[in-house]
């Protein structure tokens, strides 16, 4: 029964839910319906009534950012859905309260964020916020924690493995488009040129790059260690100053939790280099700067010691059994064992990060951080910058054994 609902079909079919119609008040006659996505794959509309506003969001069969001659599977809707219901459990409050979901037409209406914008956007113009570094540590923290086996029980962790086993046509985007086609000729890549022509050149014949590359590559692919949103970037999350809400999962399955760290981390640092592009006061700039490599050291610190937090606390999960950690040396040990697996998990998160940066410069996806930057040099320069630093976290990982050694090289390319 799919169809593509324009906006006479959608009125139709919203006039016929009953409580979708009661939040939206008034005719459906008088509804506004504008379709504003502005993301790479799907349908997203507004539609106001009388009394209030909610968000539509259908699937395309295919990616809108390419057209119809590259295909996409409806179903990455059903798993965008159960991952928003999972995270609501987890993370109540930190994503958009689910209203409707129409498996046949790939459809999910939510509550309407407002007066929240896409974070990215924000960080263009400079703005800070306040409440980001709790919010997004919470969810991290909470969905990762609870979704692994430090909390489940081996069975349950198993079926929740399952339940996203088919979500794998969205997870091969991730594998072409971030672990493969920057680092060779790909017909959809593409970059600031001429400019950044000689740094793809390099980047394809980086061996030490692509040996890296393709260990994160297999670590994405065969490590499920918690339910990952899967594109945590800062166009998945709508910001006011006092409020977060982390939207679009639809990239959810069972990965390596460096990925979901990682993606936040690296899309500030973007926004770190990008700031140099952008028309601001010296003043506006070093304030709007400082507040993003504080907060890329907060989001890490924070995110670790919540997750420990939790950990300490209520580890219920069949991995590392308390009878195993019994009295004083045994609570040692495992608190030791715990900081050891939180310094793997860090060299992860640097690693993905890293990947994160280099294929929004050189792959098909870009982001507005640099591409508004509208003097090609300039973009060129802050590109270039955010390049040194991944390519250096990708391959010299162990030089960057803690949070703050990423934002002290970050701050050293300043002016590079
Ligand atoms: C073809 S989809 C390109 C990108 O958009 C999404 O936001 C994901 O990041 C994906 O890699
Ligand atoms: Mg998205």
């Amino acid at each position: 029964d799919y169809r593509i609902l324009h906006e006479a079909a959608l009125r139709d079919h919203l006039a016929g839910l009953p409580d979708l119609a009661a939040v939206l008040g008034g005719e459906p006659a008088s509804w506004s319906i504008t379709e504003v996505g502005d993301g790479n794959l799907n349908l997203v509309f507004i539609v106001k009534g009388a009394r209030g506003g909610i968000a539509v969001k259908q699937a395309l069969p295919y990616v809108r950012l390419v057209g119809e001659s590259w295909p996409l599977p409806l179903s990455r809707a059903h798993y965008e859905h159960l991952a928003l219901s999972r995270q609501a459990e987890l993370a109540p409050g930190l994503v958009p309260a689910l209203l409707h979901h129409n498996e046949a037409l790939a459809l999910t209406v939510m509550e309407l964020l407002e007066p929240h914008i896409i974070m990215r956007k924000g960080l263009v113009a400079a703005t800070q916020y306040p409440r980001f570094v709790d919010d997004i540590t919470t969810f991290m923290a909470r969905t990762l924690f609870f979704t692994s086996e430090l909390a489940l029980s081996a069975a349950d962790k198993k079926e929740g493995i399952a339940a996203f086993a088919g979500n794998h046509a969205l997870c091969k985007i991730t594998e072409d488009l971030i672990f493969t086609d920057p680092y060779r000729i790909a017909e959809q890549n593409r970059w600031t040129a001429p400019y950044l022509d000689g740094l793809a050149a390099a980047l394809r014949d980086d061996m030490e790059l692509h040996v890296a590359i393709s260990r994160l590559k297999l670590r994405f692919m065969a490590s499920p260690e918690a339910l990952l949103h899967g594109d945590l970037h800062t166009g998945s999350i709508m910001v006011t100053e006092g409020q977060t809400r982390v939207i679009d999962p639809e990239f959810a399955f069972y990965g390596p939790m460096g990925f979901d760290v990682g993606a936040v981390l690296a899309n500030l640092l973007m926004a770190y280099f990008a700031s140099a592009g952008h028309e601001r006061s010296p003043g506006e700039r070093r304030a709007f700067e400082d507040w993003v490599l504080e907060t890329v050291e907060k989001v890490w610190n924070e995110f670790a010691r919540k997750f420990l937090d939790l950990w300490r606390g209520g580890a219920v999960g069949d991995a590392y059994p308390a009878s195993l950690f019994a009295g004083e040396q045994g609570a040692a040990r495992l608190e030791a064992e715990r900081q050891a697996y939180m310094q793997r998990l860090f060299a992860d998160t640097v690693g993905f990060a890293a990947a994160k940066t280099i294929r929004r410069i050189f792959g098909l996806a870009h982001n507005i951080d640099f591409e508004l930057i509208e003097n090609p040099q300039r973009r060129a320069v802050s590109e270039a910058r955010a390049v040194r630093l991944a390519r250096a976290m990708m391959v010299e990982t162990g030089a960057f054994p803690a949070i703050a050694d990423v934002t002290g090289a970050a701050q050293k390319l300043r002016d590079w």
